[in-house]
């Protein structure tokens, strides 16, 4: 048998001097590999006598430990090279300033839907959200919404191709289904408003297929018009900073509510602008009603127990009654000037809470945020901000 203390002296100093991964493991397999080196020497105790064994035995076992050791050791600081190289070659500098300081803004629909919910978080409502794609049942029957009702053609729904069971999911056409789903999972009372993305197959001036809507809904013993005229009311004021707002209820039809209204708010044109709380003009703002006793038998309520009211809107439409934007398609342009000229400041943070003080105004400083104030239209071919 060699010497082993030669050979160990050896193969250590050829793992130190290793400065690849590979090389290393080029030597791991020559020398400790099934049929390295020192795994041949192994084999040759088989042909030993019993005292030669004895010796050579441990010898051997004590350096492939030591050889692998010393292996394993060299991996880490080879592997901890490769890291730090790596770490300085693919830095970056997070120092270096942004290309353009305040680049970014809020843009209207989400001012908006923080808006609303913080009017409604004041006056005791819970945010409650759901799936965009639904079943059928969420989106319609539980609504009475039957199969063939009249109202199914209205939406203009997106469907998915059918599964193995004939089941076809839908995009949800009104946030509705998550009302639904809120009553199936636990008792009232309920007091949610639900905002979210919605979804029908309808593309023009007026219409994107996919636009926002929050609804309201209030469960529980004892509910009448007057709670839902008053949360209206309530909600207009503080939405459009009004202290006498003007609202009128005309009579509408839901399949989810009986009866239903559908609510306008006193306004007046004046020179293409649309003033909110002046004049003797109506528009029209939400649609609303009480609950339909067959939506609370649907999921399970009693209706002699429970009663309740529900109210939707177009969040798209209110924040361009608001800020006076013009033209809704543009919400989805993804166009920067248009951007910038309707977007909020992100560190103005969207509060009523600091409305009086201006901290809610858009980043356009020059106008107001309140209806009165509604900022023109952005040129959109003059290259101007
Ligand atoms: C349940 C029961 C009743 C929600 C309601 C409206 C009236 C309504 C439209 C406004 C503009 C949709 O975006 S829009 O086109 N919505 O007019 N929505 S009542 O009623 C419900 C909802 C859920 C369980």
């Amino acid at each position: 048998m060699e010497d082993l203390q030669k050979l160990e002296n050896g193969i250590i100093s050829g793992i130190a001097a290793q400065d690849t991964l590979t090389g290393l493991e080029d030597l791991r397999v020559a020398e400790v590999g099934k049929k390295g080196h020192v795994s041949l020497l192994m084999r040759e105790l088989g042909k030993m006598t019993a005292e030669e064994k004895k010796e050579f035995g441990p010898k051997l076992n004590g350096l492939k430990t030591r050889i692998m050791k010393e292996i394993a050791a060299r991996k880490d600081e080879l592997e901890a090279q490769e890291l730090n190289r790596r770490l300085q070659s693919e830095r970056i500098d997070i120092t270096l300033p942004s290309p353009s300081e305040n680049s970014g803004s809020i843009h209207p629909i989400t001012q908006v839907m923080d808006e609303v919910a913080e009017i409604f978080t004041e006056l005791g409502f819970s945010i409650a959200e759901g799936p965009e794609i639904e079943e059928d049942f969420y989106n319609f029957t539980a609504l009475n919404i039957p199969p063939h009702h009249p109202a199914r053609q209205m939406h203009d729904t997106f469907y998915f191709p059918e599964d193995e069971a004939g089941n076809r999911k839908l995009l949800r056409t009104h946030t509705s289904p998550v009302q639904i789903r809120t009553m199936m999972s636990g008792p009232p009372p309920y007091r949610i408003i639900v905002p979210g993305r919605t979804y029908r197959c309808d593309s023009d001036a007026t219409h994107t297929p996919m636009f926002h809507q929050v609804e309201a809904l209030v469960i529980d013993k004892d509910i009448h018009m007057g709670h839902l005229k008053w949360c209206i009311e309530e909600f207009c004021r503080k939405f459009f900073d009004l202290n006498d707002v003007k609202i009128r209820f005309r009579p509408s039809y839901f399949p989810f509510t009986e009866p239903s209204a559908e609510v306008d708010i006193g306004c007046a044109f004046k020179d293409g602008e649309i003033l909110i709380g002046e004049g003797d003009d109506w528009l029209e703002i939400m649609g609303c009603g009480m609950v339909n006793p067959r939506v609370l038998e649907n999921v399970g309520l009693d209706p002699d127990e429970y009663q309740g009211f529900a109210f939707g809107m177009g969040l798209d439409r209110i924040a361009m009654l608001k800020w006076g934007i013009p033209d809704l398609r543009d919400f989805f342009a993804a166009d920067l000037r248009w951007l910038k000229h309707y977007g909020f400041a992100a560190l103005d943070i969207p509060s009523l809470s600091t409305q009086k003080s201006g901290g809610r105004s858009p980043r356009d400083r020059g106008s107001s945020s309140s209806p009165k104030g509604g900022r023109p239209p952005i040129n959109k071919n003059s290259g101007s901000k």
